[in-house]
């Protein structure tokens, strides 16, 4: 037969209004590039014409600027789901302007089996290399992709020469079947296999395949500073002194680390920390500091949805395949972030907090309770089910305006039931077994920054007394002061009792 070839802008002209489509990749990793641009200047010249074009977008998390970014600017996107990181998406989605559906990232896959997210017409999936009975070989980064190649109508390739065909090889590619038919997913180590290494699909539906050279849209890092660091040496130290009393065994158990420059630094100060043995890691996203401690011998190994590195970090590994072959894997989401799989291994989870309350509840999305941040991601499909669940996050925000630590979070996306442990670089409290004004005096003494610690312990006083103490009228007061004075210190608690 032979593949039709044909331009980014040929295929994009494919895709209709009101469309669903989904996208490969997981993070800016393994996320199509070329057609979602070429998508977004279609939207635009149509727009101007009077004509309407907007899509529905299904991925796997996040993608890079010229999806979500590009999309976003022209007005092409009518719903989105299930994790976005785009600064211009954010606006449009805090203005209104788009349906945004924040979902775990483990239930997409089904949730599109289900029919829940409405129908796939075009997978777009960037691949390193193709076959012509319909073996595609994916990139850095998997999510969603059996199933949206499955599913869909027709399916578009971006054959992508900036990624190496070295990591052929690196993917277990197992899809689940539809309950009740769903058997275990059997695997007892991180390092263990279930699947194949390409997604086979129906050739005849593969309608174009682009050849392009376009580098992963990474973000880069900020370099770790003394209070990341700090909070990086509380984790390490909570973690090697759990160790310590046997509550995790002395060959440590695998870990599970979140997205963003506080995870980062997370990493990297576990990986200096000389009381923690080499560990392995069964995590959605594998960032830089986990590539460096995988070459100084400290991480043994990774089994991961992506590998959301700088693309200097990612050359480094395609060119040096044979030492890392075995020691990453690259599943996709329902896999890598599999509940059942998490609690049976016993994963100790670590995720950012935006803000933290009194009792342990984490809001990990929303601004001041209204303005959407980047989603849940795979948080909560971590935390609910961790051996260990911890949250970090500077004990301040903004210059000092903003406490993370607050009376009442102001949106709740993991329950004072699944929170073990909270983190700052003030100090550790240990929620586990604690009742709700135990963990409360934990969270202030430990957590808090001194320039709020008052404030909150005040707060407990003027609390309607109870199993959980609060005062309704004043609970979210800090957020209410921060949002007309711009500083929370200014909270007086009488202006909230009158
Ligand atoms: O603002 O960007 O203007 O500087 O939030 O905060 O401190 O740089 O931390 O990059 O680690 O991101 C929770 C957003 C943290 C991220 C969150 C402001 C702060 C800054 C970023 P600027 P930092 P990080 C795995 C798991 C949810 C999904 C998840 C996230 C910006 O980790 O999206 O965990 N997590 N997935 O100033 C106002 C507050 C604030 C605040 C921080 N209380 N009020 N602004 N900021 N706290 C990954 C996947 O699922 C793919």
């Amino acid at each position: 037969m032979g593949f039709n070839f044909m331009t980014a802008a040929e295929a994009a002209s494919l895709i209709k209004d009101g469309e669903i489509i989904g996208l490969s990749g997981f993070t800016p990793a393994g996320s199509p590039k070329a057609v979602t641009a070429e998508l977004a200047k279609i939207a635009e010249e149509k727009h101007a014409r009077g004509e309407q074009f907007q899509i529905g977008v299904i991925t796997g998390a996040s993608t890079g600027d010229s999806c979500d970014g590009a999309l976003t600017r022209a007005k092409a996107i009518r719903f989105r789901a299930p994790y976005t990181t785009n600064a211009d998406f954010r606006k449009a989605v805090n203005n209104g302007e788009i349906r945004y559906t924040d979902i775990h990232l483990s239930q997409v896959a089904q949730r599109l089996r289900s029919g829940f997210l409405g129908h796939v017409g075009t997978a777009i999936i960037e691949a390193c290399d193709i076959t012509e009975d319909g073996r595609i070989y994916l990139t850095a980064g998997v999510g969603i992709t059996p199933t949206i190649a499955r599913l869909a109508d027709r399916i578009i390739v971006e054959l992508n020469a900036a990624h190496s065909k070295n990591i052929i090889g690196m993917h277990d590619l197992y899809e689940m079947e539809r309950p009740p038919y769903r058997r275990p997913i059997q695997i007892v180590h991180p390092s263990d296999r279930i699947g194949l290494p390409y997604i086979q699909v129906d050739p005849s539906k593969i309608v174009g395949v682009i050849e392009v050279n376009i580098p992963d849209e990474a973000r880069g890092f900020h370099a770790s500073d003394p209070i990341t660091d700090r909070i990086g040496q509380n984790v390490a130290e909570f973690l090697a002194s759990d160790m310590r009393k046997g509550i995790i065994p002395s060959t440590f158990l695998p870990l599970q680390s979140g997205v963003g420059n506080i995870a980062n630094a997370v990493l990297s100060a576990l990986g200096k920390d000389p009381n923690i043995p080499a560990f392995e890691m069964y995590t959605e996203v594998i960032q830089n500091s986990v590539i460096d401690l995988i070459k100084a011998g400290r991480i043994k190994f990774g089994s991961t949805c992506s590998l959301s590195v700088t693309n200097d970090c990612l050359q480094e590994i395609y060119d040096d395949m044979n030492f890392f072959r075995d020691k990453l894997i690259l599943r996709p989401s329902e896999i890598s972030n599999c509940p059942e799989v998490v609690r049976r291994i016993g994963v100790i989870t670590m995720n950012t907090a935006i803000e933290a309350d009194i009792y342990g509840n984490v809001n990990s999305t929303h601004i001041c309770g209204t303005k959407m941040m980047n989603g849940i991601g795979g948080s909560g499909d971590f935390t609910r089910s961790a051996y260990i669940s911890i949250f970090s996050c500077p004990s301040t925000a903004k210059g000092g305006c903003i406490s993370s630590i607050v009376p009442m979070v102001s949106h709740l996306d993991h329950s004072e039931h699944s929170v073990n442990v909270i983190i700052t670089e003030q100090g550790v409290a240990d929620l586990r077994g604690k009742s709700p004004m135990e963990r409360a005096k934990a969270v202030i003494e430990n957590c808090a920054h001194p320039d709020y610690k008052q404030l909150l312990w005040d707060y407990l006083k003027i609390s309607t007394k109870g199993q959980t103490c609060h005062s309704l009228s004043a609970a979210l007061g800090m957020h209410q002061v921060f949002m007309m004075k711009g500083d929370m210190r200014l909270t007086d608690w009488a202006d909230f009792l009158k």
